[in-house]
């Protein structure tokens, strides 16, 4: 490929005409080279050793929306609807449109909440299993058009949506596949359609959508007949209309951790086989009676070389871990006493982002249609604690050699220059040295994960008298990975990598002191 476009270059330099070749050759070399190297999916040959397996691995990159969403590391679900009148966790789709009357909508305040707690993104239950409808679908009437609020003009999507434009924060839709309220549920072909026309307007009529979530409940509609939903055709929907979106959980791009704690896996690959997509499981194992008990697929080995040589294909596919701000996934007054505090969503940021994953948290509005003063405040104290957290790197001002050799990048606070081994060593020895001692407590890794996800094995330690001793260790890193342990002086640490998959890339680096 590389031969060929250098004899192009040569032969093309001569005239005018000659230049446009030129440029579109390279724009042609461009565009197939990062194809080439920037795939989300490889598909192994039976001639792959395990070997062939392990390094091809490694290869496997995040899809650019995937990257950005895995970039945004912390986002929101809105959960609000006729159970916030009803009290409930889960209607049965005969509640009347009536009982939604909120008094105080204010959505603009739901995004400002949000985005001061550093959320980028809010996704709304535009309809959960009840099957009733934030937006006014022409396809039912079961939504806000019957209810008194607004005398039936209201249209709570397009009210989020529009304070998502104003406050600079990207926009996502929750809607139910399992609908207990509409006729056409259960009458597989009538209802795919129906679902495709909930998706078209809501994908249509409200500007970007950057994430679209499905769970996989599938129980009895008003029919009592079971449903076939056609994914594929609502995919390719999506990708139609919005193709910045991601599709979680049940969809391609973001899987759902196993758990509803808000805790992700010391352990987690974003790269997985693809033919034992968790998809299936999600499904078998959603949640089948109302309440909050689901269940935990957590112990589950993902993408450990055990399971990636056993595979016959991969693909990228990143845990996002939600959890609520409160028992509940919808608002109820007696848990407003119940509001997790700022401690316990850090401990939740530690081992959600801190560990590979997007974090989801959900903080539902109340019948006013507010955000209760009481989630406002544990966020805003929240963001107070992360940001002091992370305000300082330590390691900024380090002496810092790689191998043997100095460099920069590891903390120069930017995710895209990194550093890497020479050649094909797949294993690292970092040393920082600072101008005088320090006390830490936390330490941050971040890989390159555009050019996939590779570290296995790594060791942080500390010299003391001229002998290393250890401080933390760990496993993957991923996109982000944070470990916290008791604090440590020292001016002299530092990082061994392991094992990788293949040559480690790392973009940053730091070591934090928490107030
Ligand atoms: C589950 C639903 O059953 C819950 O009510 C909630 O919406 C949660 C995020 O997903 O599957």
């Amino acid at each position: 490929m590389y031969k060929r476009f250098v004899l192009q270059l040569r032969r093309t330099t001569k005239n005018m005409k000659s230049k446009i070749t030129l440029i579109v050759s390279l724009l042609v070399f461009t565009v197939s080279f990062t194809l080439q190297a920037q795939k989300n999916y490889v598909q192994f040959k039976p001639t792959d050793s395990d070997a062939d397996k392990i390094k091809k691995a490694a290869q496997v990159v995040p899809s650019k929306r995937q990257l950005l969403w895995q970039q945004m590391e912390l986002t929101g679900f809105l959960h609000f609807g006729v159970n916030t009148f009803t009290n409930k966790e889960w209607g049965d789709g005969s509640e009347s449109p009536a009982i939604f009357n909120p008094t105080a909508l204010d959505a603009r305040q739901w995004v400002r909440v949000s985005k001061d707690a550093g959320i980028k993104l809010v996704i709304l239950t535009a309809k959960h299993h009840d099957g009733f409808c934030l937006w006014p679908s022409a396809y039912t009437e079961h939504s806000v058009k019957n209810s008194p609020w607004k005398s039936g003009q209201g249209d709570v999507v397009k009210e989020v949506a529009e304070a998502c434009k104003e406050y600079g924060v990207k926009f996502g839709v929750y809607l139910s596949p399992w609908d207990r309220n509409s006729k056409f549920f259960g009458d597989s072909a009538k209802y795919n359609d129906y679902f495709i026309n909930q998706l078209t307007e809501l994908l249509s009529n409200y500007g970007e959508i950057n994430e679209v979530w499905f769970d996989g409940a599938n129980g009895e509609g008003p029919t009592g007949k079971k449903q076939y939903y056609d994914y594929n055709r609502w995919y390719n929907h999506i990708r139609k209309l919005q193709p910045k979106a991601v599709i979680a959980v049940m969809g391609p791009d973001v899987r759902w951790v196993g758990t509803e704690s808000g805790y992700g896996r010391e352990t987690e690959w974003s790269v997985l086989p693809a033919d034992e997509m968790v998809q299936d499981k999600v499904a078998a194992n959603s949640q089948q009676a109302a309440g909050f008990a689901p269940m935990n697929l957590m112990e589950d080995d993902l993408g450990s070389r055990a399971k990636i040589v056993k595979a016959k294909s991969l693909v990228w596919y990143p845990a996002e871990t939600d959890v609520s701000i409160r028992p509940g996934w919808f608002h109820h007054p007696a848990e407003d006493s119940l509001v997790k505090t700022p401690e316990k969503l850090l401990d939740i940021y530690f081992s959600s982002v801190g560990r590979n994953g997007v974090l989801l948290l959900n903080i539902p509005p109340d019948k006013r249609g507010l955000i209760h003063e009481q989630d406002a405040k544990s966020l805003v104290e929240w963001k107070k604690l992360t940001d002091k957290t992370f305000a300082n790197n330590l390691l900024q001002t380090a002496t810092i050699t790689a191998n043997g050799k100095k460099t920069k990048a590891l903390v120069d606070g930017k995710f895209n220059t990194s550093w890497t081994t020479k050649g094909k060593d797949s294993t690292a020895v970092i040393e920082f040295t600072l101008t005088a001692p320090q006390t830490f407590d936390v330490l941050l890794l971040q890989e390159d994960i555009t050019k996939g996800q590779r570290i296995e094995d790594f060791i942080l330690e500390y010299e003391v008298n001229g002998e290393w001793k250890p401080i933390v260790e760990g496993t993957t890193v991923g996109y982000k990975r944070l470990l916290r342990f008791a604090p440590v002086t020292a001016n002299k640490i530092r990082l061994s990598i392991l094992q990788s998959r293949t040559k480690p890339v790392l973009a940053e680096v730091g070591l934090y002191k928490q107030p």
